[in-house]
């Protein structure tokens, strides 16, 4: 019999007096319900001055922002749970602390953050952490080589990938990010407006291929631990400080897939910052956020290409010049990634704040324009775009 319920505030209250690992249980008294994902229910447990002491998150059984019509697994927590387990032993400095997991009641209990702010929050009021795109390239760099073959034994690296086999949720970014945006589906969502552009993107052949190349891909490259959804909501940052959360997504995947997605992000917020600052506003906050895409892929490299030299344990894969090859599809993979990322967050199932808090009709209409023809750039001109200052330029020619 199941033991799973869903929880009120009191549940959550209990349980973080439990689980939570603070000093004095007995002083959490109240929770609110903050979860403003797409998934899951998610509670602040605060004492009686009101401070935030611990979070507890659960798994609903259905998807949240859409509802009890669409049932999703609850092993989506555990998997969570063993992913930022996982990602917490090889970077801790960069992911958050999982304090407690139960998998029945799909409910884990986290360190609590409320000194940091979402990033996307940030990067939408025009608010620039220097070190967070480098930051983020060493937690992709350390997760995902010592989850790969480079470093991980070939049996246990087999066994970890049946740990980890994820299916529901990948079914989720197969149907959202490379079948949804291209077809007429009743999951997407777009203004009018943007109909023409959609419709030739529906009939654009070359698009279409390439699309289909990069979801074969996803479906088949089991190259390490991915996050899985590593955009700016997932993402915690203070001064000087950054952690990754929310890994429900987590399997081994193509390793371009968690760089894709994480420089797809910050290429959204670059084309919607024209509608959410004042034109010097927007001009500086895109230059910092080009800035940010350098770094996070040139420190991505650098590290990862270092790890790859001084700890590669596979004799084979330790041959001179290997890793650098394997670099430059992980590239091509993460130029592509990146583009279905920007398409699918402007017209598809899932939207992002930088495109959609733009209040005016026509200059929002106008960044998702923006959003869609750098989406398709990046995508069929991936094999072209053959180091970080092509990308910089393609960013820069397309407006
Ligand atoms: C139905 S879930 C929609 C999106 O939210 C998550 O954060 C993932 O990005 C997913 O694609
Ligand atoms: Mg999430």
């Amino acid at each position: 019999m199941s033991l799973y319920r869903t929880f009120t505030a009191a549940d959550a209250v209990a349980y973080a007096r439990q689980y939570g690992q603070v000093a004095d249980p007995q002083s959490l008294v109240s929770a609110e319900e903050i979860g403003d994902g797409n998934l899951n229910l998610v509670f602040k447990i605060r004492d009686p001055q009101g401070v935030s002491r611990a979070i507890v998150k659960q798994a609903l059984p259905y998807v949240r922002c859409v509802g009890e019509s669409w049932p999703l697994t609850l092993d989506r927590a555990r998997i969570e749970a063993q992913t930022l387990l996982v990602h917490g032993a090889l970077c801790p400095r960069h992911t958050v602390q999982v304090l407690h997991h139960d998998p029945e009641l799909a409910v884990m209990v986290q360190e609590d953050l409320s000194d940091h702010h979402i990033w996307r929050s940030e990067l939408v009021k025009g608010r620039y952490y220097p070190l967070a795109a480098g930051q983020l390239a060493e937690y992709l760099a350390q997760t995902l080589f010592h989850t790969s073959d480079f470093y991980q034994n070939a049996q246990e690296k087999k066994a970890e990938v049946s740990r980890f086999a994820n299916p529901e949720l990948c079914q989720i970014t197969e149907d959202l990010f490379f079948t949804d945006p291209y077809i007429d589906h009743e999951r997407n969502q777009f203004d009018e407006a943007l109909l023409p552009q959609v419709q030739e993107l529906r009939n654009d052949a070359a698009l279409r291929l390439a699309v289909a190349g990069l979801k074969h891909r996803f479906l088949s490259k089991a190259e390490a631990l991915l996050h899985g959804d590593i955009h700016s909501g997932s993402v915690f940052v203070a001064e000087g400080r950054l952690k990754a959360i929310d890994a429900e997504f987590g399997f081994y995947g193509p390793i371009g897939f968690d760089l894709g997605t994480a420089l797809g992000n910050l290429l959204l917020n670059y084309c919607g910052l024209p509608g959410l600052l004042s034109p010097r506003d927007a001009a500086a906050g895109r230059e910092q956020r080009l800035q940010d895409v350098r770094e996070l892929w040139l420190i991505f490299a650098d590290r990862f290409l270092t790890l790859c030299h001084q700890h590669t344990r596979d004799a084979a894969l330790a041959v001179p010049g290997y890793a650098e090859q394997f670099l430059d599809q992980v590239w091509q993979d993460a130029v592509g990634y990146a583009g279905t990322e920007l398409i699918r967050r402007t017209i598809g199932l899932a939207h992002v704040a930088d495109l959609d808090s733009i209040s005016e009709p026509e200059m929002r209409a106008e960044c998702h324009r923006n959003a869609l023809s750098l989406g398709r750039t990046l995508i069929v001109n991936a094999a072209q775009i053959e180091h970080i200052d092509a990308l910089l330029a393609r960013i820069r020619q397309n407006g």
